[in-house]
């Protein structure tokens, strides 16, 4: 245990923009215990973020606590998840000196800076990023990968460029198929792929996948990708590339490492196999199934029977907007409509509400959203090999007394 005298002096670091110690997480007293097997987790404290779930130290991995997405639907920087995959993340950066390489496929090869990326007509999004492997720790059977809760996700208002607008610049050449995007981290040994991922032309060029410089009205935090990255909104995390410094445009389909090999789901109408079977053919994952929460009331929670509680939490999918929310109490047999919150766009969380008043008695509360496309969420978790796409309509139990 460290000294409250380091300990404020450490997190008096968090107000130096986009530097990190290198000696760089410390636990803080105490730990959470997630409802999971092997589920305990130090709080550790980061520069510029608040007490956070720690995964990993090497690369820093951070969950956010849940009881942040019951403070409103936007999350707030300092609570926002954060996911490497390589050791060799960058602790410090000059955005001074900071350029973004366009080159491959295309009749201008570019080398912008922050200022000249700043420059362009800005544009904004609220949209919801969310790790892959959100939630896996609760398959059943369990699957190797980082042991999540349901901490890593977050909504952030997003502001940038579009990508198309950068594209358009560099000229892309017929014939291009892909668009190749890689950060200024790395692996700590050679024989590690790099992180790099891609995206099929028409996506990069659709107008909504952007170069974000700003998140929730400030820089972008060190660790969420500062001074660029990229936002593919509805699509999972793996795809939103931090320290955005190399995108290149290439005429076949990417076969590297993070794309060929890891981040896929079997090719099944609901990307899902048999419990422990593996998959014939994969497809690289892609965007969010529906999901949704209650936020203000956790599993073994006491509620005053015969009072009115209202429920109320959050849903999101993978860009066709949320049209319902529905809640049962009596474990899916019945169920009652929900009331929408504030709509800040399709890719963002909307919130919603339900009053509800019960009888004495334990309760499975069940919430279940429906996106406009009539797509919902199961009430038997499915499964796939990597743990991803988690989505079933989830339990809280409580009891009223
Ligand atoms: N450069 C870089 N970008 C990256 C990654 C990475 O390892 N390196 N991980 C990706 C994954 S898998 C996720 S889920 C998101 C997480 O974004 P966050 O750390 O800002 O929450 O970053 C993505 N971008
Ligand atoms: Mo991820």
């Amino acid at each position: 245990m460290i000294s409250r005298r380091e300990l404020l002096k450490r997190i008096g670091l968090a107000t130096l923009a986009a530097t990190l110690p290198s000696s760089q997480a410390f636990a803080l007293d105490g730990s959470v215990v997630l409802p999971f097997e092997n589920g305990k987790r130090p709080l550790v404290k980061y520069p510029q973020k608040r007490p956070m779930i720690g995964l990993t130290s090497r690369p820093p991995q951070l969950e956010t606590p849940f009881s942040v997405f019951d403070g409103g639907p936007i999350t707030p920087n300092n609570a926002f998840f954060v996911r490497y995959h390589l050791a060799d993340i960058p602790y410090s950066i000059d955005p001074d000196k900071f350029t973004l390489e366009i080159k491959g496929k295309i009749d201008r090869p570019l080398k912008l800076s922050l200022k000249d990326i700043r420059k362009l007509p800005a544009v904004e999004l609220v949209a919801v990023n969310q790790c892959s492997g959100n939630s896996r720790s609760f398959f059943e059977p369990r699957v190797a990968g980082g042991q999540l809760g349901n901490g890593a996700m977050g909504n952030a208002r997003w502001h940038g460029v579009p990508l198309k607008a950068v594209l358009d610049m560099a000229g892309v050449k017929a014939g291009a198929k892909q668009v190749t995007f890689n950060g200024m981290d790395g692996p700590v040994l050679d024989t590690t792929p790099d992180f790099v991922k891609a995206l099929d032309i028409d996506h990069a060029r659709d107008g909504e996948v952007m170069l974000a410089y700003g998140m929730n009205g400030e820089d972008l935090p060190l660790l969420n990708g500062f001074p660029l990255r990229l936002i593919v909104p509805g699509y999972y995390g793996t795809y939103w590339v931090k320290h955005l410094n190399e995108i290149a445009v290439i005429d076949n389909v990417f076969d590297g490492f993070w794309m060929k090999t890891a981040y896929r789901i079997p090719d099944t109408p609901c990307n899902c196999v048999e419990p422990g079977s593996a998959p014939k053919a994969t497809i690289p994952i892609n965007r969010f199934t529906v999901r949704s929460f209650i936020t203000n009331v956790s599993n073994d929670a006491r509620l005053k029977a015969r009072k009115t509680t209202t429920l109320r939490g959050i849903a999101f999918d993978g860009g066709k907007g949320i049209k319902a929310v529905a809640v049962s109490t009596d474990n899916g047999a019945t169920w009652m409509p929900a009331k929408l919150g504030h709509d800040l766009g399709r890719y963002s969380f909307r919130e919603w509400t339900l009053p509800v008043k019960l009888a004495p008695g334990i309760y499975d509360l069940r919430v279940r959203a429906t996106n406009n496309a009539g797509d919902t969420q199961p009430m038997e978790p499915r499964w796939n090999p990597a743990g991803y796409l988690r989505n079933v309509a989830e339990t809280v139990r409580v009891t009223a007394a």
